[in-house]
Parts: structure tokens; C-alpha cells; sequence
């Protein structure tokens, strides 16, 4: 379950080492390649607003049907037969590296993922243990499935970035403000650091299994990142993230980073060594690609609550990103972040039809 490259394909590209998907609009859009219409997929796809992800789910916990490879498997492939996205996310959490290394967590509905234990003092870091591919056997059979069934559609993989896993473990839990984990970065840096170094080995070694498996390309998800100052980003948070992207540089997959709320820090985002910098819907795609610089693809940036509105509204706004991409290097249209659980299905998916048409060339 393993291989990488699947017995069917042809020789030419098991020689080149570029998979089915190579050629996808996806996947040349974050290489800032020409594309037949800008790409699109969304954050969040996979799950809660779709009916037939919640009669799958029906009693079983999120985290068990993370390490069943059936269900992760169709329920990847549901918003990609559903919507017609070009992309698809790789279903699980990103707290599933930390449990599968023995954390004791849990997701809980309606609240999100719950640590037993916080991490806060020295001797908690030695229960994060390196994780390796036979910590999460289901995630690299679950993975050879989909990139067999998926065919030419990209597989997109994604691990959480150490500074917003370091605020699940620390806080216990979601947090607002994240004052436990901003006092462990601000009070004892030495220890902040160290966290941090060890999560980025968990989270490398996450995405390398992915990669090895058959993704075509990774997002680190930096959600909650935004909460902090660039300064404080660039000493405490920019190293650790760093040392991720550049363990799975050269392995051919393009990286995506995204937070909410980064406007400020999108030029370090960059830095960090992302190939593609994912916006929020809080400045207009033309200003972030100037905050990020030449050389890099961008990912957004429609607010997801719009999808609320009325379709001539959704369009208008759509219309408004598009204008405001235009000139960009590399885009790859999605939501400013996830799709909200009550968000019309039906929405999503003209949306996809929508930027598809007007983008075709
Ligand atoms: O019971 C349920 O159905 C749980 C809801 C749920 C789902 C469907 C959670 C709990 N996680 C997921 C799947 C998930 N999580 C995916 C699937 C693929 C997709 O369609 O995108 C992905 C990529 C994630 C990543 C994730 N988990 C992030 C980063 C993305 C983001 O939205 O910023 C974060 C912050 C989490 C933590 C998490 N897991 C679940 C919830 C409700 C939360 C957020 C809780 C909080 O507010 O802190």
C-alpha cells in the first residue's frame, strides 16, 4: 500500500518521477505555471457540511474514523465528486500526529480537540516523542487508496504548524487568547523553543509520510499564529516552522502555509519557506502579494460567511477576489478559511462552477 507510483501508470512518468496529477491546474498554479481556469478547492471540504460526511460519521467519534482508511476515504473523495474542486484535502486533524505518539486527546463535538494533560513544564516534553510511519499505518493506506482512485486530481496533505499545536497542548484545549501558551513563549523561551523544535520534528515526519504515500502537495495550517506581533513571530515561531518546510523541500510537492488573521505576517510566511502563501479574507489578494513578495503563489481569499448570502452576492465577491488576482504569479482560489458547518452545499458548488467559467482562458 506504500508505493508511491501506481503500477498502472505510465513508464514516461514513473521515469520524470511526476505523478498522474502533475499537469493539474492545482498543481501548476502553486508552480506559477499557465493554467487553463484558476484552481479551487476549500478549506474544510472534507466534512460538516456535507449530509452524506454526517450520515458516515453518525456515532463514530472523529478521531476513530481519522484512522479508518474506508471512511477517510470516501470522505475525501465526497466534496470532490460533489463540487467538481481541484484539489482534494486529505481527511483528519491535525491533532492526530499527537495522539498517534501516545498525547492523551480527544476531539469532542462541538468544541474541538481536548488535551488530558497540558504540556507546560520540562519533564511534560518528553512524553512528545518522534513519530514515525508506523505510528500511523492507516494514514499510508488511507493515502494509497485515494491517489488510486483520485487519478489525475491532486491529494493535497496537511499537518498543523508547531506554534498553533503548542496552543492545543498547552492551553489543554481551543483557546481565545492563548495566554498559557504566550506566557510559556514569553516566560521561558529556552523551554517554548524546545517545544517547538520537537513539534517540528513531529510534524516533518507527519508530512513526510503523506508525501511518501502519494500526496501531491502539503499545507502547514498555522490557524491561530495570527495572534501574534511579527516580531514575536519572526524569534519564536518563524525557526521552528522553518525547519518543517525545509525538511520536505526538494521532494517535489509544493507547500502551502496558512493562518487567520496573519495579514501582518504574511511576508514572513513566505520566508518560512512556503511556496504558496494562503490569505485570509481580511486584506485584498493584489495587497498580500505584495506583502509577500515575488516568487511565491497565493491561495484565497473569499470570506467564507458570503456563502450566506445571495448567489448575485457571492458572485460580486467572487468577482472582487478574481479582479484582485488577476496579476498574480500563482493562484489557487479558496475561502479565506474553512467552510462553515451550516454553509449550503449547493453554494460551494456553483461557486466552484462560477470561478471556473470566469476564469477559463
Ligand atoms: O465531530 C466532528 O465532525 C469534528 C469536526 C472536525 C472535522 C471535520 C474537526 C474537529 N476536525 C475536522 C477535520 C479537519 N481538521 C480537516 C479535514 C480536511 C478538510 O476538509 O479540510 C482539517 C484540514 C483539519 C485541520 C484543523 N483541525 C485545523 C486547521 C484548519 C483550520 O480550520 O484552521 C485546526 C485548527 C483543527 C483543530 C480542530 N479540530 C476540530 C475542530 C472543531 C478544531 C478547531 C477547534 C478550535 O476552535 O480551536
Amino acid at each position: 500500500m506504500s508505493e508511491r507510483r501506481e503500477p498502472s501508470q505510465p513508464a514516461s512518468q514513473q521515469q520524470t518521477g511526476r505523478t498522474a496529477a502533475y499537469d493539474s491546474a492545482f498543481l501548476r498554479a502553486c508552480r506559477r505555471e499557465p493554467v487553463p481556469h484558476t484552481p479551487v478547492w476549500f478549506m474544510r471540504q472534507a466534512g460538516r457540511s456535507l449530509p452524506e460526511y454526517r450520515k458516515l460519521r453518525e456515532g463514530i467519534p472523529m478521531l476513530d474514523s481519522c484512522m479508518r482508511p474506508d471512511l477517510v476515504t470516501e470522505i475525501t473523495l465526497q466534496p470532490v465528486r460533489r463540487h467538481n474542486v481541484d484539489a482534494a484535502i486529505f481527511f483528519s486533524d491535525i491533532v492526530v500526529p499527537l495522539k498517534a505518539i501516545g498525547i492523551d486527546l480527544d476531539i469532542k463535538p462541538g468544541v474541538g480537540p481536548v488535551v488530558a494533560e497540558p504540556i507546560r513544564t520540562r519533564a511534560d516534553l518528553e512524553r512528545l516523542r518522534p513519530l514515525d510511519a508506523s505510528d500511523v499505518p492507516y494514514v499510508t493506506e488511507a493515502i494509497g487508496m485515494l491517489t488510486a482512485e483520485l487519478g489525475a486530481t491532486p491529494l493535497i496533505g496537511f499537518a498543523g504548524a508547531p506554534f498553533t499545536l503548542a496552543s492545543y497542548l498547552v492551553e489543554g484545549g481551543p483557546s481565545r487568547n492563548h495566554e498559557h501558551t504566550k506566557a510559556l513563549m514569553y516566560g521561558d523561551p529556552e523551554l517554548w523553543a524546545d517545544l517547538l523544535d520537537r513539534l517540528a520534528d513531529i510534524t516533518a515526519s507527519f508530512l513526510k509520510v503523506q508525501i511518501a504515500a502519494g500526496a501531491s502537495a502539503v499545507q502547514l495550517f498555522d490557524s491561530w499564529v495570527g495572534a501574534l506581533a511579527p516580531a514575536d513571530y519572526r524569534r519564536s515561531v518563524m525557526p521552528s516552522s522553518t525547519k518543517v518546510f525545509d525538511a520536505v523541500a526538494g521532494l517535489g510537492v509544493p507547500r502551502i502555509h496558512f493562518g487567520v488573521g496573519t495579514g501582518e505576517l504574511l511576508g514572513l510566511m513566505g520566508e518560512a519557506g512556503a511556496d504558496v502563501v494562503g490569505v485570509d479574507w481580511r486584506i485584498p489578494m493584489d495587497e498580500a502579494a505584495r506583502r509577500v513578495g515575488p516568487g511565491k503563489a497565493l491561495q484565497g481569499n473569499l470570506d467564507p460567511a458570503v456563502l450566506f448570502a445571495g448567489r448575485e452576492a457571492v458572485e460580486a465577491k467572487t468577482r472582487e477576489v478574481l479582479t484582485a488576482a488577476r496579476d498574480l504569479e500563482g493562484h489557487v482560489f479558496n475561502l479565506g478559511h474553512g467552510v462553515l458547518p451550516t454553509t449550503d452545499p449547493e453554494a460551494l458548488t456553483r461557486l466552484v462552477e462560477f470561478v471556473h467559467e470566469q476564469t477559463a482562458r
